[in-house]
């Protein structure tokens, strides 16, 4: 019953605009390589990064052509022959991250650092993305969905979600700490309001514009700063937190302008993570202060297994919910425009089979 043709949505070289292959092959269940599944995708979040594949903007470059999508939900339709010890089977709904798989042996995946694995598959940047109807998986790496999180909301938990609780966790904040923000309104950012309030954490969101102000007040931000109204961000965070600063900042913006001043207004102790990714900037920071302060500056990339269990556990218990309009695959070119115009607040999902 699985076809051998399929619908994908691939960018020929970088730069390229995105379209639609109606007839990319699907790999029969019969070639599956042992370890392999085949899924049947269900749908796909769209996330920035999608964006900074398809123009080819960083300095590590994705394949072309390129399949890209790396937070999507399938069901398993078939496991490679010889696949042994398989923690999951056929007609289970499992969710693919950007971390497709890894070899759990090379020392970085025996540390945890999973996505620093020497022999990391990459979703929709080494290897297809989720973008397409059926998909090759991995059985080792996929993340099971509970029956109580529905295919729509846990499909960007898997890359936005995984990323966002995983920065939180290592910000070495505690409940009632301030935690800045930036790109509080967009696909990382909107995760992060809610699991930073799940976690205990105070919240100063910033953004631009009403649909992300009205969206992160409703998720709960105890602050909302417009970057394009506030006349000076460090004194309206210190006047927010009692005159201290903040605790920790996370920053999920995709330019390098959400990263400035973050050194300024953390206060003594205090972490910047990094994550918001864009190709070539520079970090600023006074290095006077980053050691006078006693501040952490750390990189904070997506997350491993066992982040995505603790991040769709706390979605599928109701506590976070992703924010999300439905499109369609063949929508996809509108949806990077409307990302890269920074008119997205919240995600859009993809039904990959439209
Ligand atoms: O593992 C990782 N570190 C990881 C994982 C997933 C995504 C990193 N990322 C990266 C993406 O590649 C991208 O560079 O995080 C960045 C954000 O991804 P996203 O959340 O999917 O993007 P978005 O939905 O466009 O949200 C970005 C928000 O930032 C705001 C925008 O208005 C938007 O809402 N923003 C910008 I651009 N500049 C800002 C500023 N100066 C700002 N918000 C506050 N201050
Ligand atoms: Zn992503």
């Amino acid at each position: 019953q699985v076809p051998s043709k399929q619908s994908v949505a691939i960018v020929l070289k970088s730069g390229d605009k995105v379209s639609i292959k109606p007839d990319h092959p699907v790999k029969s269940p019969s070639d599956l390589a042992p370890g392999e599944c085949l899924l049947k995708m269900i749908c796909t979040g769209v996330c920035h990064t999608d964006l900074h594949a398809a123009l080819g903007d960083w300095p590590v470059k994705p394949m072309s052509p390129l399949i890209g999508g790396h937070e999507g939900v399938g069901e398993i339709v078939a496991i490679g022959e010889h696949t042994n010890d398989s923690p999951v089977k056929v007609g289970q709904r499992v969710g693919v991250k950007w971390i497709a798989d890894s070899c759990r042996d090379c020392e970085f995946c025996r540390k945890g650092l999973e996505q620093n694995c020497e022999k990391v598959k990459i979703s929709g940047y080494t290897v297809d993305g989720t973008f397409s109807q059926y998909l090759v998986s991995y059985v080792h790496s996929v993340t099971v969905i509970p029956d109580e999180l529905e295919s729509y909301a846990a499909a960007s938990i898997l890359c936005a979600g995984v990323t966002v609780y995983r920065a939180l966790k290592y910000s070495n904040t505690g409940a009632g700490d301030w935690v800045v923000l930036p790109g509080a309104g967009g696909g990382l950012g909107h995760l992060a309001v809610q699991y930073a309030k799940y976690m205990g954490r105070r919240v100063i969101a910033i953004d631009t514009g009403d649909d992300k102000h009205k969206l992160v007040k409703d998720l709960g931000a105890d602050v909302w700063l417009d970057f394009k109204e506030s006349k000076d961000i460090v004194a309206d965070i210190k006047k927010a937190t009692g005159g201290k600063g903040a605790h920790a900042a996370i920053v999920t913006t995709a330019s390098s302008s959400g990263y400035t001043q973050a050194v300024d207004y953390l206060r003594e102790g205090g972490s910047l993570m990094a994550v918001g990714l864009p190709g070539t900037a520079k970090l600023e920071a006074s290095i006077f202060f980053t050691v006078f302060k006693s501040i952490t500056i750390q990189g904070s990339y997506v997350g491993n297994r066992q982040d995505a269990v603790e991040a769709i556990d706390i979605a599928a218990s109701g506590a976070v919910k992703c924010f999300y309009k439905k499109s369609t695959l063949s929508n996809i070119a509108q949806v990077y425009e409307d990302l890269s115009a920074g008119k997205i607040a919240g995600r859009i999902v993809l039904d990959v089979t439209k």
